[in-house]
């Protein structure tokens, strides 16, 4: 520990640093600091001790595969690339078959997952996705069913005139295995404000998700950080998230989603460099001390700075994809969304950890 502490060279971050090395939580206030004031090795130092604490040195992922149902959306969100109203030309949706004709194009293949989610479309309500969520599940029992962010089951459950655990409870009956992280963006109402004005309130956000833990359904939870917000909202966003699972230990992951540019209403305000990424893997890493896992999601970050991420406090890369979503191509990311187990286990081995194939619940599958 002396060794450790004397790394530390900043003398108002050997306080918290101690705290961290001795397992306890940091405070609001010292999660300010970390943001503001350690330096880049300060920060990948204790996010690597709680990383390991946690995780060792695997490097998790999966064999996954994405369906995107429809980018029609009653929504407007300022950030998003990816959403048409009904009725423009360039929107589209997929049927049930064409839905099915997906997961029956990977029968042969040793996918674990599927994620399900798109845009509110007006149109459906908690039947029509938990038709789809059936049929899935009567074809291929094994496949693990990833489905719907919080805002997409909000308006399906209210639309069917369901509560959120009589909506839920249907849609676990019918399949629905968990939830994935969408739609928190920054819970902070003013910031909210700006950037999505119109979507589900935080406060119904983690209602969702903290009935989902209650009826047995695991989910994830997201950040989108780097446009206006302040250190301040993602300690508050984050402080949110660890009081519901104190209550729960509901959430398998933690997933910054870092904001992308292109091809929406807020591209002025540029993107935050990969410096500012890495200090906000760590941080979250150290803050979040009851998340088991951090997930830097490599289709919107790109790969090799991913796999520099796990050096900051990540552990988690989520799949090989498939070239199976747009969400992030349409936005900026320049990769295509597609890497074989092979190539995602070179990656992390020359990252320097143990890749680790999971399955959607993080029991290991296999050590590569
Ligand atoms: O809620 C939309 C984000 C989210 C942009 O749970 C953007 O395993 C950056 O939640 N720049 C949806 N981000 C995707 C999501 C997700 C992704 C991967 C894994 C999991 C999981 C969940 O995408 C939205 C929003 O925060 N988003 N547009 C953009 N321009
Ligand atoms: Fe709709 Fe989601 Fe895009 Fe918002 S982020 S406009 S809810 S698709």
């Amino acid at each position: 520990m002396e060794s450790l502490i004397s790394r530390i060279t900043k003398k108002n971050i050997k306080p918290v640093a101690e705290k961290i090395f001795s397992s306890q939580r940091i405070t609001p206030e010292e999660g300010l600091l970390l943001y503001s004031e350690a330096s880049l090795p300060e920060l990948a130092l204790l996010s690597s001790i709680v990383r390991r604490r946690f995780n060792g040195d695997y490097a998790f992922f999966n064999n996954n595969f994405h369906i995107e149902p429809t980018n029609k959306c009653l929504y407007n969100c300022r950030f998003c690339s990816y959403h048409k109203p009904e009725g423009d030309p360039e929107s589209w949706e997929l049927s049930h078959e064409e839905m099915l004709s997906i997961v029956k194009s990977y029968d042969s293949k040793s996918v674990t997952e599927v994620h399900i989610v798109g845009g509110v479309h007006p149109a459906y309500d908690l039947h029509y996705w938990g038709g789809l969520i059936e049929k899935i599940k009567k074809h291929r029992p094994s496949l693990h069913i990833k489905a719907f962010s919080a805002i997409e089951l909000d308006y399906m459950i209210r639309k069917a005139g369901y509560s959120v655990r009589e909506g839920l409870s249907e849609l676990k009956s019918r399949g629905l295995d968990s939830i994935p992280g969408g739609g928190a963006e920054i819970f902070d109402p003013e910031v909210r404000k700006i950037i999505c004005n119109e979507k589900t309130s935080p406060e119904y956000y983690l209602e969702i998700h903290e009935t989902a833990h209650r009826l047995g359904i695991s989910s994830n939870a997201t950040i989108l950080y780097g446009h206006v917000e302040k250190y301040h909202h993602r300690i508050d966003h984050m402080e949110r998230l660890r009081q519901l699972q104190d209550r729960t230990h509901g959430f398998n992951a933690f997933i910054p989603l870092k904001y992308r540019k292109a091809n929406n209403s807020m591209s002025f305000l540029g993107e935050v460099n990969l410096l500012e990424d890495l200090r906000n893997y760590a941080v979250t890493r150290i803050y979040l001390d009851n998340f088991p896992h951090i997930k830097a999601y490599w289709p919107m970050l790109g790969r090799e700075a991913a796999a520099v991420s796990l050096a900051f406090g990540t552990d988690d890369l989520d799949g090989t994809i498939d070239d199976t979503t747009k969400i992030y191509t349409l936005a900026g990311a320049d990769e295509k969304p597609m890497m074989t187990t092979e190539g995602i286990c070179r990656l992390i081995r020359e990252a320097g950890f143990q890749p680790a194939e999971r399955d959607s619940l993080y029991n290991v599958i296999r050590l590569w």
